[in-house]
């Protein structure tokens, strides 16, 4: 049977190409909301850190009607340290809309999702969005899609994608750029006509495909899922075919469809729909919901492995356990192992201390958002520099993680960014001159080549540079790359930092913190001028009997301390350092605060059990 009432899509793009405003606009257009009603800008970016970002994290559900037909529309993250997300949903849908920017051209994730779309067989309809860019540069665009597509190895049928030229923050598209758009019709129009209606057996058995999950309060946890054959009704008996192989029973207790931003109760589901069911407890991405008199599992999704890793531990500095409401080792396993659930590309292995824990992502990025998501709750954690993840070849040479780099700039920075990739043993593989003072620049480069890299290439770039990659493949490692060449400045007294021992500190290097920060020993203050570590003294106060100097402590002017972020704290660390995440503070610190452990570790001592009780009673 053809669902001719039916169409699902996804919207795929490059960060930033404007899928969530598109979205936006196709929502209003339809009717979606009351005449009145408020909505907020990217109303589909709904939680908290979405919202203060402005970017997609996780891909969502929404459902339009049009001309009688429902549109199902998912919404997808841009950024390749979430493409896990766009792979995930590749099932739920028979076709997808490309976004591209009408001035920056198909970028490093507009090739990474199109792939993914076309390998998952979606028929693509191109979108040139922000045609009111006064930049704009659309025949050039028009072009390299259409390479793009070629390099892909599109097939005849698949080159002959419809191409609408849109401005989704104005809400108008149209065929051609002859005519003015006056609104979104052409994109309804297009979806109609060209994304494939769903097709299957109503009365086969029941196989429905779970790709997101969501929780509610009330009815625990929803499962969220497309059906690909059969038709299931609100209350009946159903399946779970596990990826383990066992088939768990369960009820069907409610079904909803996605309607706008709120979710309907449906009777009863088929071929084709997009829906949310509730009374499975134990259902997981990837699992298919089918007939308990027959089931028939559909193929795992298939996600792409991570490439970077990192250890998550439970804070045992000494304000352990001061902001956070979760700090013990058995909350921190717990939640992670939930997020496992929802973060499909995430993996999560014990170590031999239960205080610890590997976290493998796809990038810094995914690991951060993650990082930053668990603050926010109440948790308090440490974690260690990224590392990327290696891997071996059929003969046992080491591979590594490669990227692709894809770098604008003014062309006065390009000399000094070469030779700053140079050093991180980059391959440029494509330069392209825009004519306009603008070069593009591609690269291939060990992932491990851009840790650290972001900060470094705003400062030469004074900030004009925009720099993107996405994972390109596995390859032979590129030899050793140099890493800080900074030691740190290290606390060596617990106190409160003053205002007159910072300022004597202040040409030792650059400090990361402000007078009136509480410190412990062991933590890490600032970044040294020199190659090794210094300790200091960042509590010092003037002796009383200077007279002369008291009360001039307004005179010793500070240079504003580099307060970083969660995500220049990882990059600033070194692997005998962690950062310390609490609800309220991100602090730098060394793993071992001990200054004589610290000299020992140094050294290349060992350091057991007994050495550190040892240690300890020697002090
Ligand atoms: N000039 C112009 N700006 C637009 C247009 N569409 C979106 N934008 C802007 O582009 C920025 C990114 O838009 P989003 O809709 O968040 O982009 P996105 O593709 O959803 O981004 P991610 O989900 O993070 O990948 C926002 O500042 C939008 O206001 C357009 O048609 N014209
Ligand atoms: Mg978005």
């Amino acid at each position: 049977m053809k669902r001719t009432d039916l169409r699902n899509v996804a919207i795929i793009a490059h960060v930033d190409h404007g899928k969530t405003t598109l979205v936006d606009g196709l929502l209003r257009q339809s009717g979606a909301f009351r005449a009145n009603e408020q909505v907020a800008e990217r109303v589909m970016d709904s939680n908290e850190l979405e919202r203060e970002r402005g970017i997609t994290i996780l891909s969502k559900n929404t459902g339009i009607i049009y001309k009688g037909v429902r549109i199902n529309i998912v919404d997808t993250p841009g950024h390749a340290d979430f493409s896990g997300e766009v792979e995930r949903i590749m099932t739920m849908v028979d076709g997808c809309l490309l976004v591209v920017d009408a001035a920056e051209g198909p970028m490093a994730q507009t090739k990474f999702v199109l792939r993914k779309a076309m390998e998952a067989g979606l028929k693509p309809v191109v979108v040139i969005n922000k045609i009111d860019r006064p930049d704009r540069r659309i025949a050039e665009v028009e072009d390299e899609i259409l390479d793009l597509f070629i390099e892909l190895g599109a097939d005849d049928d698949q080159l002959e994608y419809p191409v609408i030229y849109a401005s989704a923050r104005d809400g108008v598209a149209t065929y051609s750029l002859d005519e003015e758009g006056k609104d979104l019709r052409p994109i309804f129009d297009t979806i109609l006509e060209h994304i494939p209606c769903p097709e299957g057996d109503p009365d086969a058995p029941l196989q429905a495909m779970v790709t997101s999950l969501d929780y509610d309060e009330y009815v625990g946890r929803v499962a969220i899922a497309r059906i690909r054959q059969g038709t299931v009704k609100a209350g009946q008996q159903v399946a779970v075919a596990k990826l383990d192989g066992s088939v768990v029973r369960f009820r069907a207790a409610q079904l909803f469809g996605f309607q706008g931003l709120k979710r309907v109760p449906l009777e009863e589901a088929s071929v084709g729909d997009i829906i949310a069911m509730t009374g499975l407890e134990d259902v997981n991405i990837g699992e298919t919901i089918t007939d308990p008199e027959n089931p028939q599992p559909l193929p795992p999704i298939k996600v792409d492995e991570p490439t970077m890793q990192m250890t998550f531990r439970t804070n045992d500095s000494p304000f352990a356990g001061r902001e956070g409401k979760y700090v013990t080792s058995r909350h921190l396993r717990a939640r992670l192992f939930k997020e496992l659930e929802r973060n499909v590309a995430l993996r999560v292995e014990e170590t031999d201390s239960p205080d610890a824990f590997i976290v493998s992502g796809r990038g810094e990025l995914h690991l951060s958002i993650l990082i930053e998501t668990m603050r926010r709750e109440g948790y308090e954690l440490a974690v260690s520099k990224p590392k990327v993840i290696f891997r071996k070849d059929e003969n046992g040479n080491r591979l590594e993680p490669l990227e692709q780099l894809i770098i604008d700039l003014p062309e006065e920075y390009m000399g000094t960014v070469m030779e700053a990739l140079g050093t991180r043993k980059a391959e440029m593989t494509n330069m392209v001159n825009h004519g306009n003072g603008n070069v593009r620049l591609e690269f291939i480069i060990p992932a491990r080549g851009l840790i650290g890299f972001r900060s470094e290439f705003l400062t030469m770039t004074r900030g004009y540079g925009i720099m993107h990659h996405v994972f390109y493949d596995y390859g032979p490692y590129r030899g050793d790359i140099p890493t800080r060449t900074r030691g740190s400045l290290v606390a060596s007294e617990a106190g409160v930092a003053t205002q007159y021992a910072l300022y004597q500190l202040q040409d030792r290097g650059t400090l990361f913190i402000e007078p009136g920060t509480e410190v412990y020993v062991g933590m890490v203050v600032g970044e040294s001028n020199r190659g090794q570590d210094i300790d200091v003294n960042v509590c010092k106060t003037k002796h009383l009997t200077n007279i002369r100097a008291a009360g001039s402590d307004e005179k010793l002017l500070l240079d504003p301390p580099r307060l970083l972020t969660l995500e220049e704290a990882l990059e600033q660390i070194d692997d005998d350092e962690l950062v310390e995440v609490t609800p309220k503070s991100i602090r730098l610190r060394k793993q071992y605060l001990d200054p004589l452990i610290r000299a020992r570790v140094a050294k290349g001592k060992e350091i057991n059990a007994e050495v550190l009780q040892r240690l300890k009673q020697g002090r």
